[in-house]
């Protein structure tokens, strides 16, 4: 209905060919390229400084909760080589210094994360192994993933974290 009125009265104007052929301004919008279109794909981090990985750290991500409480690692550089082996997205996020992840009204305050130096190796869907390789600095840093999931709650929520004690 809007689309054939539009039409016309763009056609008094001599719009015809140009606002008509392609639908129109109420054509339908471009297919959203971040929807629900199936699950992302890994996307390794620093693979360029992997080759000066002394220590390369398995991490199996699981529906919800990382396969180890608590991993340990000597300061330098660490190749973090996660797989996950469950049926949703994971990532696996790090906070320098430990402790809990900030929340703010029931989502993680990316702003307290970012101010905290927090970084990540962005998710990836299931049955997929991805890399993320950092020069870490002794420390303790809290490993956690924080997708969110159909009921509001967080993996984090749901028990996916961890703790990094690097020394
Ligand atoms: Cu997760």
């Amino acid at each position: 209905m809007r689309n054939s009125r539009t039409c016309v009265a763009l056609l008094g104007l001599g719009l015809f060919v140009s606002a008509c052929a392609s639908g129109g301004p109420d054509a339908a919008p471009p297919p959203d390229t971040d929807g629900p279109t199936g699950p992302r794909e890994c996307e390794p981090v620093n693979v360029d400084l992997e080759p000066q990985a002394d220590q390369r750290i398995a991490v199996g991500a699981n529906d919800f909760a990382f396969d180890q409480l608590e991993y340990s690692a000597t300061a330098g550089t660490i190749t973090f080589e996660v797989t996950n082996n469950g049926g949703e997205e994971h990532e696996l996020a790090f906070l320098p210094g430990g402790g809990a992840v900030p929340f703010l009204d029931g989502e993680a305050d990316e702003a307290a994360l970012e101010a905290a130096g927090a970084f990540e190796l962005e998710a990836f869907g299931p049955d997929q192994s991805c890399s993320a390789t950092y020069d870490l600095p002794a420390g303790v840093y809290t490993l956690f993933c924080i997708v969110s999931t159909d009921d509001g709650q967080t993996h984090y929520d749901k028990g996916m974290k961890s703790t990094l004690i690097v020394s």
